[in-house]
């Protein structure tokens, strides 16, 4: 029996030796030590020896068992040192690698504008107004002056929800809404998307933005539209910007205007940016109708005001020499980025 123990022993130590993972440590534990084990099963046996060999093969068997479980030990903190250090190597990073760079975000050009004229307004003291895109027709034409009958309320143009609910077809309602709720001094814009029913092309999408103006007060003349408009036009173009203001119409406004900006690079003598007009058209604008006053409850006798819109696609298209609008749309980032 000695002999089996011994033999058990140098196998298992030839095992453990050759041992390189935890699990193979377990696997031989088991098989040697574990309930059914190999030194187990001769121990089993002690009791069909005689009263002086049991003690000292007892003995040995315990000894050869502490031995296996030193062993055993000692080769586990082993393997596991050595995972550890294969993981460390694994892991290593090469702090002088190029690292990655994040990409950063930045404005669309859409925005970038409308900040910009945002903040001309906000520097002469007008508020901003903003709210619902969809919209009563109270408030987007009847309040406004356009009767029932008025061509710019064709249902090819606008998108109905309802008989009476519309997408808004300009910002103008907006500026309904605050009049009905405030009395002047009123001095607002309203930027915001607005919808037409329009096939896309490169002049025309069925969303875009526009940016309108209202200054009520008492004694408002059209010397304030012009001044204001011309000092809004230095700061966008540069203080040596020209304006002129032709008459036009429109059915909120009496008298309407037309402003244009001189062509910056002919001066007026006409060229191809400017279509050899020599001019170039930014916004409509105009005296606000004394029955739009009156249908926002305010009294025109008393006061008087003007008001003015404005195209933004327009302005930022010719601000980055875009010639096409779906290109403001279409997230092609190598375009935004060469415009940037
Ligand atoms: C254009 C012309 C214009 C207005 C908008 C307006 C608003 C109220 C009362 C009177 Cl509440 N007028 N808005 C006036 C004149 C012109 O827009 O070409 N827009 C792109």
């Amino acid at each position: 029996m000695k002999n089996q123990i011994n033999a058990v022993l140098e196998k298992a130590l030839q095992q453990l030796e050759a041992a390189t993972s935890q699990a193979e440590l377990e696997e031989i534990r088991v098989k040697i030590l574990g309930k059914k084990g190999e030194l187990t099963g001769i121990l089993k046996q002690l009791g069909t020896l005689s009263a002086q060999e049991r003690p000292v093969i007892g003995q040995l068997a315990n000894e050869v068992r502490t031995k296996l479980e030193g062993k055993i030990s000692e080769k586990m903190t082993e393997i596991k040192e050595s995972a550890l250090l294969q993981q460390l190597k694994d892991e290593k990073i090469d702090v002088t690698m190029p690292g990655k760079r994040n990409e950063l975000g930045y404005k669309h050009p859409l925005t970038t504008v409308l900040n910009e004229i945002k903040d001309i307004f906000i520097g002469m003291g007008f508020s901003i107004a903003e709210g619902p895109e969809v919209e009563y027709d109270y408030y987007n034409f009847e309040a406004l002056n356009l009767p029932k009958d008025h061509p710019a309320r064709d249902t090819q143009d606008t998108f109905y929800i309802t008989d009476n609910i519309l997408l808004r077809t300009q910002t103008s309602p907006m500026q309904v809404r605050v009049m009905e709720k405030q009395q002047p001094p009123i001095r607002i814009i309203a930027p915001g998307r607005v919808y037409r029913s329009d096939e896309v092309d490169a002049t025309h999408s069925p969303l875009f933005h526009q940016i309108e103006g209202l200054v009520i007060d008492k004694g408002v003349t059209m010397g304030d539209l012009k001044g204001t408009l011309e000092v809004f036009a230095k700061r966008l173009y540069g203080e040596d910007a020209v304006v002129r203001f032709r008459p036009h119409h429109f059915p909120f406004t009496e008298p309407s205007a037309e402003m244009d900006i001189q062509c910056f690079s002919c001066q007026g003598k006409g060229c191809r940016l400017c279509k050899n007009e020599g001019w170039i058209e930014i916004l409509g604008c105009g005296m606000v109708h004394p029955k739009v006053l009156e249908n926002c409850g305010i009294d025109p006798e008393e006061y008087s005001g003007f008001a003015f819109g404005l195209g933004l696609e327009r302005i930022v298209m010719r601000r980055y020499n875009i010639d096409d609008m779906r290109l403001l749309y279409e997230n092609d980032m190598k375009f935004f980025k060469s415009i940037k």
